[in-house]
């Protein structure tokens, strides 16, 4: 189907997204300009978030740029099966956290034992997501001017042609967004019925799980997913082969943020290693078997979501391309995006972590620059970083014992304060917080701020609650540069806000030899 010169609707977009998915339907959609002559300055091997950013800059530097993506819509898996599910999902967990702890109080109704349905709500997922794939699709190709070819399977003749069904397409350079996949451990009953990963969780759920959810893993996608399973009203216990959590390296925000999914049920085994999955005559999951330092346990469940991480999609390309990949089979690259083969560049998650969408976003562009002629470099390092819990986590810079390693005046604010009675302290209540802030004030999140206290600038910030997602991705900008606790004291606070760093830093900015807080 040629699409060029047709508008496409957002709505002619939603139906075509979800019919094609709906039938799996192979034919491809070329979005092709006909009458623009020029050679392609690249081809973008998937229109995920890394292609669409990069193909996106490279168009506006005056290129011209083509994007292949096997399915039907631009956005990659973030739409599809990561960044909106995960966000879906963590927006369920925070709302029954709340109407569980509030349950019969106030308006809100008896909950306490009600069990939430996963599969509707994943259900409720796969037919709502055709909406931002229309919106990507309609951006990319009426507002960008985007050339693409979708629901393709392309074909590398060599590092200049791409070939989709009989027709053939020819660049100067060729950028691979191929993305990551979750990691398949491979373990006995792996295979089994009711064994999910964050893919296949929204493509393939179609039973009711029971009363026991088994999370193999200890990262950001265990820990969200847990919570949300726990969220449902389900046992959920999490397996991690070493420390859970291990990203939040500020002691105490993480034994806040462990204690409040603790104090909701989760329950965690640490150091432990699940051995094998058993299945049940028609090959469901029946129960697992973990190896903890204190032997074997059996914990019976038809439910196991594992959360182990990241695989490059790179096996298909280096079949045809000799690239250098590292041991995990991400595609090793300079800072300029190329890869070991000249013209072949390689950004996002298929070139390893931190598999973030600014990471994938920014790698693309920064490919689109060196391609048109600029040089550019990028790698990530000293980013923001947030995960789910019930809440949002947020961190960025160093945690206090980083920050005591390397500094010999380091000061600290937090809230709430230390209290010899524990964490029933009515501060902080930023947003969404002021119904826990009457009731469970313990619930009512943490916040820390970590300062030299000899050039005053502003080491570390962490925050568990919510809303401060936003303000930690100016934060961290405005920290790089060396922002100081005098800076803040000078900023202008949205009271109530969710972090109550300016309000903490002006108390105590007057004072050259300011103390903790
Ligand atoms: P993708 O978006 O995966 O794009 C790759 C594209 O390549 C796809 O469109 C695919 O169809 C296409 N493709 C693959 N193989 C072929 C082929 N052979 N032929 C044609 N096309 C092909 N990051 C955040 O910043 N915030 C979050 O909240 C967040 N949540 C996440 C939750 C989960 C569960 C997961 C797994 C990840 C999450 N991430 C999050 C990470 C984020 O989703 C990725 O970093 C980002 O999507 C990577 O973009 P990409 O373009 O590199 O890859
Ligand atoms: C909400 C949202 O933007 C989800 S999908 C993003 C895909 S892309 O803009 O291509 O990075």
């Amino acid at each position: 189907m040629d699409v060029w010169g047709d508008c496409f609707t957002i709505a002619k977009w939603q139906q075509y997204v979800a019919e094609t998915l709906e039938s799996a339907g192979s034919t491809p959609v070329f979005n092709i300009n006909p009458k623009d002559v020029r050679e392609f300055d690249a081809i973008f091997l998937g229109g995920g978030a890394a292609g669409r950013f990069g193909a996106a800059y490279l168009r506006a530097l005056g290129g011209r740029v083509l994007i292949i993506d096997r399915w039907p819509f631009l956005g990659g898996s973030c739409p599809h099966q990561a960044c909106v599910p995960h966000h879906l999902f963590s927006d369920c967990a925070a709302q029954l956290m709340l109407e569980r702890t509030f349950s019969g109080q106030l308006w809100f109704q008896q909950s306490k034992d009600k069990t939430v349905s996963i599969k509707s709500i994943i259900e409720f997922f796969r037919r709502g997501r055709v909406g931002p794939h229309a919106v990507m699709n309609y951006q990319s190709k009426e507002q960008l001017g985007l050339e693409f070819v979708l629901n393709a399977q392309p074909a590398i003749i060599d590092v200049h042609t791409v070939q989709v069904g009989d027709r053939q397409f020819h660049a100067k350079n060729l950028v691979l967004a191929l993305g990551a996949k979750p990691l398949e451990p491979g373990m006995p009953g792996s295979q089994l019925k009711g064994v999910f990963n964050s893919q296949t969780l929204v493509e393939n759920l179609d039973f009711e799980p029971g009363n026991t959810a088994v999370v193999i893993g200890g990262g950001k996608s265990a820990l969200e997913y847990g919570c949300f399973f726990n969220a449902t009203g389900r046992r959920t216990l999490v397996v991690a082969r070493h420390q859970i959590m291990p990203m939040l390296k500020d002691a105490e925000s993480r034994a806040y943020a462990i204690l409040m999914m603790q104090e909701q049920g989760m329950e965690f085994l640490e150091n432990a290693e699940v051995m094998e999955i058993q299945g049940d005559a028609q090959g469901r999951v029946r129960s697992v078997s973990i190896k903890t330092s204190e032997g074997i346990t059996h914990v019976d469940t038809d439910f196991v979501f594992m959360g182990l991480g990241e695989l490059a999609n790179s096996e298909q390309i280096t079949q045809t391309l000799d690239l250098q990949k590292d041991d995990k089979g991400f595609i090793k690259v300079n800072r300029r995006m190329q890869t070991s083969i000249p013209h072949v560049y390689a950004v996002g998650d298929v070139t390893g972590p931190p598999m973030e969408m600014f990471k994938a976003r920014k790698e693309g562009v920064c490919a689109a620059k060196n391609i048109m002629g600029q040089t550019s470099e990028y790698k990530a390092a000293d980013y923001p970083d947030f995960m789910h819990t019930h809440y949002e986590v947020c961190w960025l810079g160093l945690s206090e014992e980083e920050a005591r390693q390397r500094y010999a005046n380091v000061k600290v604010m937090k809230l709430p304060p230390d209290n010899p009675n524990g964490l029933d302290v009515g501060l902080p209540a930023g947003d969404r917080m002021m119904l826990y802030l009457m009731a469970k004030p313990r619930m009512s999140g943490f916040q820390k701020l970590i300062i030299d206290g000899d050039t005053r600038k502003i080491l570390g910030a962490f925050h568990i609650g919510y809303g401060a997602k936003d303000g930690f991705q100016y934060l961290n900008y405005l920290v790089k540069k060396g922002l100081t606790i005098d800076d803040l004291a000078d900023m202008d606070e949205l009271f109530i806000s969710p972090s109550y760093f300016i309000q903490l830093c002006r108390l105590r900015a007057g004072d050259p030899h300011f103390n903790d807080m």
